[in-house]
């Protein structure tokens, strides 16, 4: 049987990277494989391009165009040499991002005209879409709040005004509304506990574990 692909996504700070370790060892509790994937990255080619996309300082002035097209870049190189051989495996993969962020990041915060969004997101992941798509819904200021205390460096898109999140979450919770099937939305505000345990409870309904 075919490996699940469940994707994480919510802006910066709501608390996925933390999330996906709990659903992981949930999964792992039920006999269940999976591998963690992050969007861009993971393939030598989405590596290269994480760097020009986020830290490359000399890459400063890129614009909006270019910016969807590297992310796009990335997640075809993923979904071909990593998502697919994965899930043929048997082994679930869980996205920490995949192809809403470049609808919610490129098409409405950056107000790329949303059918060329769409029509690149469909070519780049083919039939990869994911089985369940976890939105952590957060307030965008609480959410930059929680990332102050961050050692690193803000990258290129941290940088952005807070309306360029408002309007990434906005988009979010719209894609969510649009598509209840395939989207489970949690308040990123509770407990990461009590978030832990409502998303694996969704899980083992949802997938009948
Ligand atoms: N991007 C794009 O524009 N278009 C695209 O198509 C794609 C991406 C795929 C990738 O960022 C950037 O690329 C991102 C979108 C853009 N840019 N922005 N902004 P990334 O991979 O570097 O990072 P991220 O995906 O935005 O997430 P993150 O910074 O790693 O945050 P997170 O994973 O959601 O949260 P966390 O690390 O689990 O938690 C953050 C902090 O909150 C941490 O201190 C936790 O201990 C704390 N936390 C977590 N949960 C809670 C709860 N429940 N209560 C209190 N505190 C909590």
């Amino acid at each position: 049987m075919l490996g699940k692909i469940i994707s994480f996504e919510g802006i910066e700070g709501t608390g996925k990277s933390t999330q996906i370790q709990y659903l992981r060892t949930f999964l792992s509790s039920k006999d269940i494989d999976s591998v963690t994937f992050r969007e861009p990255g993971n393939t030598y080619i989405g590596e290269q391009i994480r760097h020009l996309l986020q830290h490359d300082p000399d890459a400063c002035n890129m614009c909006a165009e270019t910016e969807l097209l590297l992310f796009e870049a990335s997640r075809a190189q993923l979904v071909r040499e990593l998502i697919l051989p994965t899930i043929y495996n048997s082994i679930w993969v869980i996205c920490d991002r995949f192809f809403d962020s470049s609808t919610a990041y490129q098409g409405a915060a950056r107000k790329l005209f949303e059918k060329i969004v769409h029509q690149l997101n469909h070519f780049a992941i083919g039939e990869c879409v994911p089985d369940l798509t976890i939105l952590l819904d957060i307030d965008v200021d609480l959410a930059l709040k929680r990332l102050q205390g961050r050692k690193e460096q803000k990258d290129r898109i941290e940088n952005e005004p807070t309306e360029f999140f408002r309007r990434v979450r906005e988009k979010y919770l719209q894609l969510a509304a649009e598509e209840p099937a395939r989207f489970f939305t949690v308040d990123a505000t509770l407990p990461v506990e009590t978030i832990a345990e409502k998303i694996c409870t969704h899980v083992q309904k949802r997938f009948a574990l």
